[in-house]
């Protein structure tokens, strides 16, 4: 099926007690068992949800994955993934990624005896360079968070496959829409379905999937045992915003080009990072690897003053944490979502403090220009 239908229907049944065509939102802690040690396959609402299998089984479909494996937010999703290791392990993960991934790895998992090293994945010889006797997962982010850093999915999965190793790829700036790590090779990829899949910032959720019964097994096993999963009316809102995935996708895009085109022709915009702009570095790599190029832009002001005055002035973008919303947000990475990354580590990939991420929501895109404006004129 093409993607729209799939978006619609997988994963999603009439209920067969009422025909309801929405699937129901399963409030249930537990369920009546017929008699001892028969029951309908749903024991415990920690293990079985109706409403969580149904997105499970959408978004795997949509990243063309056997299995989806649910979490309460992309963190618990990533601390599964750091369940398929043991102390002594090593895992090489992109210099770039997300803060709360940062802290999570280095300043949390790091005194439980795993070791990391931060590797620019975007050279696929440095990856090959940093494996070690005990490397076990090579975690990639792919466009980074916030430097729009792409990595090729195809060439690090060949790594991981001729050397034994299992390739993670956060995908949560492209969703399945626009990139599909599965289908280049990717062991497992995860999501922050808090951003685009949602897209609507009113859930926190996040979703592991994989083609691999042995990693399902393991996901699987540690979703009931942490236990960290998503409320059913969390897993149905997420369901109902993947219905409109591909046409907000398609929007967040088109307004993301428009801006990003705009703000390359200002004097105040010293440096403008897209993926769509054939300024970006990688342009030929995010033309073959991704079919879209997100909703995601930066830039580097110069100036923190410059930087501090357009995020206080601007009106329609809602200076806010997160991103992926039908709503425009504006946010400053090295004192919100990457203030847990060390100073000098944030200034080596040009994270500064004069950057700015903007996540492009779908409002009319001449509105968001001028909103830019605006603000623009107050300096
Ligand atoms: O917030 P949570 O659902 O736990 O997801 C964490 C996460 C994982 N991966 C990426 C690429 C992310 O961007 C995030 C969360 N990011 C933000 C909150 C942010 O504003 O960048």
């Amino acid at each position: 099926m093409g993607f729209q239908t799939d978006a619609i229907h997988a994963g999603q049944n009439p209920d067969p007690v009422t025909g309801a065509v929405s699937t129901p939102i399963y409030m249930t802690s537990t369920y009546a068992q017929d008699e001892l040690g028969v029951h309908k396959g749903y024991e415990y609402g920690r293990t079985h949800n109706l409403t969580r299998q149904s997105l499970e089984k959408n978004i795997a479909t949509l990243e063309k994955g056997k299995y989806g494996i649910a979490f309460s937010s992309g963190l618990s999703a990533e601390n599964a993934v750091l369940g398929l290791v043991k102390a002594g392990d090593h895992l090489i993960v992109s210099n770039n990624v997300y803060g709360g991934t940062y802290r999570l790895f280095e300043l949390i998992m790091k005194d439980y005896g795993l070791d990391f090293s931060w590797i620019d994945t975007s050279n696929p010889k440095n990856v090959e360079n940093a494996i070690k006797e005990n490397t076990k997962i090579v975690y990639i982010e792919t466009p980074t968070n916030p430097m729009l850093n792409l990595t090729d999915i195809r060439a690090i999965s060949k790594i991981c496959k001729d050397n034994n190793l299992i390739c993670v790829v956060d995908n949560t700036f492209m969703t399945p829409y626009f990139q599909n790590p599965l289908v280049a090779g990717a062991d497992v990829v995860i999501h922050s379905t808090t951003k685009y899949l949602n897209g609507h910032c009113d859930v926190v959720g996040g979703m592991l999937i994989t083609n691999d019964d042995k990693l399902h097994e393991r996901f699987r096993y540690l979703q009931n045992a942490v236990g960290a999963i998503p409320s059913p009316f969390d897993c149905w809102l997420t369901l109902r915003a993947t219905k409109t995935l591909a046409v907000r996708m398609k929007q967040h895009q088109e307004n993301a080009m428009k801006i990003a085109e705009y703000l390359q022709t200002q004097s105040y915009a010293k440096k403008v990072i897209y993926p769509g702009l054939p300024s970006h570095p990688q342009y030929e790599l995010a033309k073959k690897q991704m079919s879209g190029f997100g909703g995601m832009i930066s830039v580097d002001f110069g100036e923190f003053e410059t930087a501090k005055k357009i995020m206080n002035n601007i009106k329609v973008f809602t200076l806010a944490e997160s991103l992926g919303g039908v709503e425009s947000l504006v946010c400053h990475p090295a004192s919100m979502t990457h203030a847990s990354v060390p100073k000098e580590e944030r200034e080596k990939l040009g994270l500064t403090e004069s950057l700015v991420r903007f996540s492009v929501g779908i409002e009319d895109v001449e509105d968001l220009i001028a909103d830019i404006e605006q603000a623009v004129k107050k300096l």
